[in-house]
């Protein structure tokens, strides 16, 4: 373990190194990460707090909000408002973008977040986690808006998560490789546990809710069958399955042990392009899975080469170890 690197005393040094990290760019990280502890404190006092069960609203996916999911999204626009790094937010629980109100300076980045990801663990206390992703504002002078926002994945500055589990970690790509924060309650820093965190590139673990089987396009059902018949079949060896329906726990897990995370197109509804959203789940989760030497694709594309269309688009998730990422490519190119 690396000892007593700050999450500001790592970053301070990205940006004197390698001129990674602009200075608005070091604020805003930082922030997230203050946000992220106070995300952490009201997860951990769960119905002590009053925080547990769901609000009296929806979210513009038709979703239940959950009160965390609020809380969560309260936290990340009030501790990220006021500081001057940002032109505009944009959240899996809002509508529409959120600029940055007159009053305060308005900064060159933009900021999406997917508050309180994993929702339907809240209450049952399993992990859940924040997801964010970095971009920046296209240069001109116009006022910031919607399409603005509509970049494609590879474009990211930063993009990472924070997962609420056993311990509150932290996991960050400014575009040179991953680290791993761990909160120190003691402390209240989150201090650098790894550093240029690999996956590695073959497996014999996968996830995927298994309960939409009968809904799968035929290449999803190929894979998993032959995973299925183990050593017996024609991959040659057992496979272990995990499914957390957290997707920033799945995540977690591959990135510290490898795997493969699938949240494929299905039949339920054929007009939806997958369940998770392409600019605040499926780019930040796969450029840290890139940035790691994993792939993360739709089956048939780069998912960082996508365009969206609209802020809260969906998109096809196939990610983790590289070489399981192109074997699962290959049932798709025999189509
Ligand atoms: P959410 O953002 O509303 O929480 O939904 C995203 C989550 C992912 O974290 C997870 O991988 C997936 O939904 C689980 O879906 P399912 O309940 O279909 O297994
Ligand atoms: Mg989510």
């Amino acid at each position: 373990m690396t000892q007593n690197i700050s999450l500001t005393r790592y970053l301070v040094e990205q940006q004197r190194v390698d001129g990674l990290i602009p200075s608005q760019l070091r604020l805003l990280l930082e922030v997230v990460a203050r946000s992220c502890k106070s995300i952490s404190h009201a997860v951990n006092k769960g119905a002590l707090g009053g925080v547990l069960g769901a609000a009296e609203s929806e979210n513009v996916q038709g979703e239940i909000q959950k009160k965390l999911d609020i809380i969560a999204n309260e936290v990340l626009i009030e501790a990220n408002e006021w500081g001057g790094h940002l032109a505009a937010m944009a959240s899996e629980e809002m509508e529409d973008i959120y600029v940055v109100p007159n009053r305060y300076p308005q900064g060159e980045y933009l900021l999406l977040f997917d508050p309180l990801d994993g929702s339907s663990n809240i209450d049952v206390n399993v992990s859940i986690g924040t997801i964010f992703s970095v971009l920046k504002k296209p240069d001109g002078d116009a006022a910031v808006g919607e399409a603005d926002f509509l970049q494609a994945g590879q474009h990211q500055v930063a993009a990472g998560y924070c997962v609420y589990g056993p311990q509150t970690t932290l996991v960050l790509t400014v575009g040179n490789g991953v680290a791993m924060f761990t909160l120190d309650r003691e402390q209240g820093s989150f201090v650098l546990t790894q550093e240029n965190v690999q996956i590695p590139p073959d497996t014999q673990e996968f996830a995927i809710n298994m309960s939409n089987m009968r809904h799968w396009d035929t290449p999803v059902q190929r894979y998993v069958a032959d995973c299925l018949q183990g050593a017996d079949g024609p991959r040659g060896k057992d496979f272990n399955m995990r499914w957390i329906a957290s997707m920033v726990a799945d995540v977690h897990r591959i990135l510290t042990r490898g795997g493969v995370f699938l949240y494929p197109w299905d039949k339920r509804e054929p007009g939806k392009p997958g369940k998770l959203r392409l600019m605040y789940e499926a780019n930040p989760m796969g450029w840290l899975i890139e940035q790691a030497g994993g792939a993360a694709t739709t089956g048939t594309q780069r998912i960082l080469d996508l365009t969206p269309s609209k802020l809260h688009e969906r998109v096809s998730v196939i990610l983790g170890s590289k070489n399981e990422v192109a074997h699962i490519g290959s049932y798709f190119s025999k189509l």
